[in-house]
């Protein structure tokens, strides 16, 4: 028998992965993608699969996690043996601006899938993985955090995943379901959304790096962060599904980093020695080495990163590592790659594009067709 999945939040970084991943295994994969005004289905055009075609495995649904009914009808139509719910207003700086809205998808649209299945009669059959997150820890307890270190969310984005977390356990100890949470910490690649902190950083080097762009702005470089992979977290919620049994685990690398570092190894893998120089608001990244065929764009003495007040968030999480020691004896999950290399696999692929960009501007169409030829 051929098993479905239906992943909420299939056009995002972890949904794209996931994807391929349960494609791989033989799953018929189910999707929940959400009406926009233009195409948003770039993560995962590689896979898509023409609807004229009669034997395909992967399913788009329009639908919404605010919308109770499109949820219910989806999961009627798909008849899931799994549901990943990874669909989430996903940006913790934008859930300060957005609040009420962010309680509505990440909370309650987690609570409107767990009820779907339990009115379509299905709490027996389907097995449901929520995407929960390090920043229910916030203002850490313990360091390193595991599954049994007290919750303090500091944003409304952690205070909605922290209902639905408790939601999800609520209805396996209510219900009896196959329900579990994986609480991850920070993941990234290069799919990863251009707004989170490590992509903005690979994203911006790699353009300046071509002289396309002057500087990169941000925030507080202080933060620290245990970053992995979202390849490896990906492998991770489908095995979390395969159990005898439902268990809530934490996932992470155990290395912790610091923005300002990530800063500088991204600067390195473009060709650029940086330092950094003043303090708090005032301090800058300044180039001190060049490689001239991979940063043709910058020279030494140019300041090329600046803090910029806005990107600070009201109530700032400063610290997290993670221990899955659990996860790993258990279930037996290893990472495969720590955060240096995944940051040069970052800027690899943003140097590409923006390489690509520059050769464009400067030269027209018939430049890159000759290039990449
Ligand atoms: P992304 O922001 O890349 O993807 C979020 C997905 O949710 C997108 O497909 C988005 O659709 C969809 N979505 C947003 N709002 C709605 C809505 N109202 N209805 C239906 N779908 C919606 O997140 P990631 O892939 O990085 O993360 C996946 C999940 O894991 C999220 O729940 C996130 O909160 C959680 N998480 C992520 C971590 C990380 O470090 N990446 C760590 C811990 C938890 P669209 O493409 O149209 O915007
Ligand atoms: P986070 O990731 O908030 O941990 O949430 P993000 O990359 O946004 O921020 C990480 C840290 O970097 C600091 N920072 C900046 N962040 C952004 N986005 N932009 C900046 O300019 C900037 N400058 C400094 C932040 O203050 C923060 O300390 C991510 C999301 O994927 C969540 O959905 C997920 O639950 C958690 O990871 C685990």
């Amino acid at each position: 028998m051929t098993r479905r999945a239906l992943i909420t939040g299939i056009t995002g970084q972890d949904g794209s992965y996931l994807a391929e991943l349960l494609l791989d295994k033989g799953y018929e994969v189910h999707g929940i993608k959400r009406r926009s005004s233009q195409f948003n289905t770039q993560r995962i055009d590689h896979i898509y699969q023409d609807p004229h075609e009669q034997h395909r495995r992967l399913h788009l649904h329009y639908g919404d996690l605010t919308d109770g009914s499109s949820l219910t009808r989806i999961i009627q139509e798909a008849q899931p043996d799994e549901i990943y719910n990874l669909g989430a207003q996903s940006h913790v700086a934008v859930s300060f601006e957005t609040p009420e809205y962010t309680a509505d998808v990440d909370a309650l649209g987690t609570l409107r899938i767990l009820e779907a299945i339990r009115l379509l009669g299905m709490t027996e059959r389907v097995r449901f993985y929520q995407a929960s997150t390090s920043e229910l820890f916030g203002q850490v307890q313990e360091i390193p955090q595991r599954e049994t270190t007290p919750f303090y969310p500091r944003s409304p984005y952690a205070v909605a995943k922290l209902f639905a977390y408790w939601i999800t356990v609520n209805y396996r100890e209510s219900y009896g379901m196959y329900a579990c949470n994986g609480v991850l910490f920070n993941h990234e690649s290069p799919r990863r959304g251009e707004t989170f902190v490590t992509r903005k950083v690979t994203r911006a080097i790699a353009n300046i790096a071509q002289g396309l762009e002057p500087c990169l702005y941000i925030g507080n470089i202080d933060s620290l962060r245990d970053w992995g992979h979202a390849r490896d977290y990906v492998r991770l919620q489908w095995m979390m599904l395969q159990g005898d049994a439902p268990k809530d685990y934490v996932i992470s690398t155990g290395e912790q980093h610091s923005v300002r570092e990530f800063i500088r190894w991204a600067a390195e893998d473009a060709g650029i020695g940086l330092h950094f120089a003043g303090s708090g608001v005032d301090e800058v990244g300044i180039v001190d080495t060049v490689d001239p065929e991979i940063a043709p764009g910058v020279a030494p003495g140019d300041v090329i990163v600046r803090i910029d007040p806005r990107y600070f968030r009201p109530a700032e999480v400063e610290t997290l590592l993670g221990d899955s020691s659990s996860a790993r004896a258990e279930l037996g999950w290893i990472p495969s790659m720590g955060a240096r290399e995944l940051c040069a696999e970052m800027v690899a692929a943003d140097l590409e594009t923006a390489k690509q960009t520059a050769l464009l501007k400067a030269f027209g169409y018939p430049a890159l067709v000759t290039v990449e030829s």
